[in-house]
């Protein structure tokens, strides 16, 4: 049991009498429930698995198919499924998806929607415009056969659509989202990442954390701020539904960190599983004796769409339809001109590598933060992570060019991503304006293998906010959190400070928090750190399963440092270190050497705030601690509306003639 490790201390008024942990948790304030007990991981022993040996590319029937688009051999691209059988209502990929405005309707003071506000002028994080508008969503969440690259799959999906339909709005509106869950057996939310939730804490989304599950059959709407502006994304946040397909792009309207000609929208890259997401996580969480691989992809998509090397053995192993040439993703382009390209990794668990044929690509952005420029070859984007990159169309009037984006070699043979090797690459075809649309693209890629192979971000001495921000040099809470994957003596989980996390969809945080119930099991990882206005993790990675793209709601992390080792106390851009949401966090060295990343943030946003690994798998076996932020606050001055009470009221009501197969953490 994780919970004898977790002990509940209070320090009310006590802070020099208590025993500070050494090289734990510095002093502290008021009402303080940490971990005490030393976090050294207690042991990371876990039953051997099995690691399957990756197919060559093209998998079986590699030589009836040819190019980066896994064509037929002798084929153009016209597809060969229509839109509506491959992704349903979704309109991403295609040539007639629209080209995003600069902004959407409202008053213009000074001439834009947010006024005077510049990257460089305006403290992003306090007094977002007040533009008096509130832009409205209708969601319908449902269950749905689906073949994004030609293999049928039972897939979930939004008013019919995967990827899910955009929403847009200007910095500082109002969004407002009617969820109605249509599916008929499970629970859902919806969470809507990288926005800070500060004057609405219970609307971020997650079950257990901040609300009850939505019952099926039930409605739910969300109404919060767009406090951010920049590319995202939503997805549910039940279980590893967002790996069956409910997830869409989230596009803030802001003021601009460089010029461009067109916005080309989203580009989503999410790696892709043939498997429906519940058998996924019932392979993630089956006993380790059944010596089951974790999931593995089987392709990679971009904005939904591939083509798949079908092939009749597994056809008929698996009993789904698969159709060669599917479709994949197509751009218009016109020479000359520069573009905005909002990359998303929208995916379950790999490391996304994009990058155009023989194009620079200069990121402007990396999540909700505008950057100083840099240019790159290839784009490096963790699960979560986003980066707007502006390129340049040099090409001639007649050019085709592909579009990658690679998961790489598998992790199973030395690279950074679980895939089968079949199809790790996933290819969208850019037609300049006299280009024939279904023309096969003949360039070829230019990025070393050495980058696609390095499983990290870009250096943090590249990546520096547009909007300067220094970071207390000596922040009053210091965290130790030591990740572990290990036995529980049947199953292999992950361990936060060896305590893995189970969620209680019955008993939101949150709630708790409000009503001053400030004792949690210990497997919900609550960590409190008061009144404490800053707060540093060192967080260090003792697995050796692969790097993970750490995540932390409500916030900006300030990244201090990434390595592996033990940190020497370095900070990298001391007076304005990168800040984003998602930073990866680099896989173990050894089982004595463990990687780490060291973040910060301001507790300036009162609520309960998870911080998790983003992988879908790795979440469901436990990677997730919840921290709440400034308690007091909490209880006095949240108005928490009473359909959060209701919400779980309807939860509590249906749970109890259904039952909910909560086989994972729940999120
Ligand atoms: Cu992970």
């Amino acid at each position: 049991m994780a919970g004898k490790f977790f002990t509940t201390m209070l320090l009310a008024g006590l802070a020099s009498a208590a025993p500070a942990p050494q090289d734990q948790v510095s002093t502290a304030v008021n009402t303080v429930t940490v971990n005490t007990t030393d976090n050294t991981p207690v042991t990371t022993a876990y039953t051997t698995q099995v690691t399957p040996t990756p197919s060559s590319l093209g998998g079986p029937a590699a030589t009836l198919y040819h190019g980066p688009a896994m064509l037929l051999k002798g084929s153009n691209l016209i597809p060969k499924l229509p839109q509506q059988i491959t992704n349903g209502n979704s309109i991403w990929g295609l040539l007639k998806a629209p080209r995003l405005p600069k902004w959407l309707n409202g008053p213009l003071p000074q001439g834009f929607p947010w006024g005077s506000r510049t990257p460089g002028n305006a403290n992003p994080y306090i007094n977002p415009p007040n533009t008096g508008k509130t832009r409205n969503y209708v969601f319908h969440i449902s269950e749905q056969t689906i073949a994004p690259d030609g293999v049928e799959k039972p897939g979930l999906v939004i008013n019919g659509a995967f990827p899910g339909p955009i929403i847009e709005a200007n910095w500082g509106d109002y969004i407002e989202v009617q969820v109605f869950n249509d599916l008929t057996t499970e629970g859902t939310t919806l969470h809507w990442h990288g926005l800070l939730q500060k004057e609405t804490p219970w609307f971020d989304g997650i079950p257990a954390v901040q609300q009850c599950p939505i019952a099926p059959g039930s409605s739910f709407t969300y109404r919060f701020r767009a406090d951010l502006y920049g590319t995202s994304w939503y997805h549910a946040h039940y279980s590893a539904q967002y790996a069956g397909g409910l997830a869409g792009p989230m596009i803030i309207y802001g003021p601009h960190n460089g010029q461009y000609d067109q916005d080309m929208g989203p580009i989503m890259l999410s790696d892709w599983y043939h498997d429906d997401y519940f058998k996924l996580v019932e392979q993630t969480m089956a006993p380790a004796a059944d010596q089951l691989p974790p999931p593995v992809s089987q392709n990679n998509l971009i904005n939904g769409k591939m083509n798949y090397p079908c092939d009749a053995v597994t056809i008929a192993a698996n009993g789904r339809n698969c159709t060669p040439n599917a479709g994949i993703s197509k751009f218009n382009v016109t020479s000359g001109l520069t573009y905005r390209l909002r990359l998303i990794n929208s995916g379950a668990e790999g490391i996304q590598k994009f990058s155009i044929d023989g194009a620079k690509l200069t990121v402007i952005a990396n999540d909700f933060v505008p950057v100083q420029p840099y240019t790159v070859d290839v784009v490096t984007l963790g699960i979560g992570q986003r980066s707007d990159v502006l390129w340049k169309a040099t090409g001639k009037p007649t050019d085709a060019v592909w579009m990658r984006s690679t998961l790489g070699t598998s992790a199973f043979v030395g690279g950074c991503t679980l895939n089968d090797g079949i199809s790790p690459e996933a290819v969208a075809a850019i037609y300049y304006q006299k280009a024939n649309t279904s023309d096969v693209p003949t360039t070829v890629s230019t990025v070393p293998a050495s980058e696609i192979e390095n499983c990290a971000n870009d250096a943090l001495s590249l990546t520096v906010p547009t909007y300067k921000m220094t970071p207390p040099k000596n922040p009053h809470t210091v965290q130790v959190v030591n990740i572990t994957y290990q036995s529980n003596g049947t199953h292999n989980l992950f361990y936060m400070n060896n305590s893995t996390f189970k969620a209680n969809y019955n008993d939101p945080v949150l709630l708790d928090a409000k009503l001053g119930n400030m004792n949690f099991p210990a497997d919900y990882n609550v960590y409190n750190f008061g009144t404490s206005p800053s707060i540093r993790l060192v967080v260090y990675n003792y697995a050796q399963t692969g790097v993970h793209p750490m995540h932390l709601h409500g916030h900006n992390m300030y990244i201090l440092q990434v390595g592996t080792g033990l940190w020497d106390g370095s900070i990298v851009n001391a007076n304005n270190p990168q800040r984003r949401d998602v930073q990866l966090l680099p896989n173990a060295v050894s089982p004595t050497e463990p990687g780490y990343i060291v973040i910060q943030y301001d507790t300036d946003n009162p609520g309960v705030w998870p911080f998790h690994c983003h992988i879908a798998w790795h979440v469901s076996a436990g990677l997730y601690m919840n921290i709440i932020e400034q308690p007091q606050s909490i209880k006095k001055d949240l108005q928490i509306p009473s359909i959060m009470a209701q919400t779980c009221r309807d939860w509590s009501a249906w749970t109890g003639t259904h039952i909910v197969p909560e086989i994972d953490s729940g999120l």
